[in-house]
């Protein structure tokens, strides 16, 4: 959490500790009447009004019936649900509002609101956390001042998220630990008075946050400016693409290649996973489904795109080239069995054998200068595994040992 949004809960518990205006109020929902916010009897000292502070923790989930007023805190946590249902919910009195969903379950729906500029939530800072979440259906959710999600904290859905800070404020507008997901069609992040968003965690979160897209052609857009190295998570789906409107930085960051039972990836063909106007590194491991349960993939990085492609036979340890690193691997494994790609076992009938180093040496790749046919094996300074000499004396009998074992 940053020290910014600590001092904002710091002063909001001591207002609500010392004497608070006389026009403002802490007012607890209890929600015994019915559902809806506006019904007076739902709270403990009546509707919240401009400047109160509302606790919304137990009692049967709340729907809006009309905009709220402008609150000074809003706290919604222990497992309950609200939806806007078209209206608005502010948190933005004398631009210290503060937002606060918090809590496994704990959720807020938006739809756009009713009139201009389908701004569903208005709110100076928001904090969602443990496991909340804030659940969007199209429109804007715009936050003036400081957005954190913390870890299990999510966005997930479609519409826009409206940063609108400005470029002076020393730390990220925006810090994730947690989770941004776009669900059901286009979620975009925007910064409106420039800003930078750490979208993978902060301080010694940092790497801790996701960023994901996997369903249908959803898209994730980024249009923003990063504040740092993103070394956390991201999660695309076949089809689906992170699009980022400035430079990216990736070191040591993963990816999960989704790929849906309704999607068949075709061998060579390169799947777009994120583009950027630059793009400087790669991912440091990739958690892919693997296609035809054996095929690893690799990622290709180009100045404005990473693209998921299967790794080409031979390549066992899926970096893109099929070189000595490879041989190695293959011939520590030499006629065994029960073996995976990975092993060197390249079309998966679990032996790594004669049509494994063949495969392997029909897409040697590491060295241009390297001659391809087999005569390569001899000139490399590959480390020898006690088996790989017997390897290369039986080479020439390998068809017949093959043939003689099954
Ligand atoms: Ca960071
Ligand atoms: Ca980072
Ligand atoms: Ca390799
Ligand atoms: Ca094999």
């Amino acid at each position: 959490m940053s020290t910014r949004l600590i001092a904002s809960f710091a002063c909001c518990a001591f207002a609500l500790a010392s004497a608070a205006p006389s026009d403002a109020a802490t007012r607890t929902w209890t929600g015994t009447i019915d559902s809806y916010w506006d019904t007076p009897g739902n709270w403990d000292t009546g509707v919240p009004q401009t400047g109160d502070a509302a606790i919304l923790n137990a009692g049967p989930n709340i729907e809006l019936k009309d905009s709220t007023a402008s609150l000074d805190t809003f706290n919604i946590s222990n497992g309950l649900t609200l939806s806007t249902r078209g209206y608005r919910l502010k948190a933005n009195n004398s631009n210290e509002g503060l937002l606060v969903i918090d809590g496994t379950g704990t959720t807020v729906f938006t739809q756009p609101a009713i009139g201009v500029f389908s701004l569903a939530i208005d709110t100076d800072d928001m904090l969602i956390a443990n496991g909340a979440r804030l659940d969007m259906a199209d429109g804007i959710v715009q936050v003036d001042d400081q957005l954190t999600i913390g870890a299990n904290g999510s966005i997930t859905g479609f519409g826009t998220l409206d940063m609108r800070n400005d470029a002076a404020r020393p730390e990220p507008i925006l810090a994730n630990s947690g989770t941004i997901e776009a669900i059901g069609g286009s979620l975009q992040i925007d910064t409106v008075n420039g800003g930078q968003l750490d979208l993978d965690g902060t301080g010694a979160e940092d790497g801790q946050g996701t960023l994901a897209v996997t369903q249908n052609t959803d898209t994730l857009t980024i249009d923003a400016t990063l504040s740092d190295t993103f070394n956390g998570h991201m999660s695309v789906g076949m089809g689906n693409t992170i699009a980022f409107t400035q430079p990216l930085a990736l070191s040591n960051a993963t990816l999960s290649f989704v790929v849906g039972p309704e999607d068949t990836p075709q061998p060579g063909t390169p799947y777009t996973v994120i583009t950027a106007p630059l793009v400087l590194g790669s991912f440091g491991s990739i958690l892919a489904d693997p296609y035809n349960g054996h095929i690893p993939y690799v990622t290709r990085v180009m100045t404005d795109r990473i693209e998921i492609i299967t790794a080409t036979e031979g390549d066992a340890n899926a970096d893109g080239q099929t070189d000595s690193i490879d041989l190695t691997t293959l011939a520590s494994h030499w006629n065994t069995s029960g073996n995976t790609w990975s092993q060197g076992d390249f079309n998966n009938d679990g032996w790594v054998d004669s049509i494994d180093l063949y495969l392997l040496s029909r897409n040697w790749s590491a060295d241009p200068q390297e001659p391809s046919s087999l005569s390569w094996i001899d000139a490399l300074d590959v480390p020898e595994p006690a088996s790989f000499g017997a390897f290369l004396i039986g080479l020439g009998t390998l068809a017949g040992r093959r043939c003689t074992r099954r």
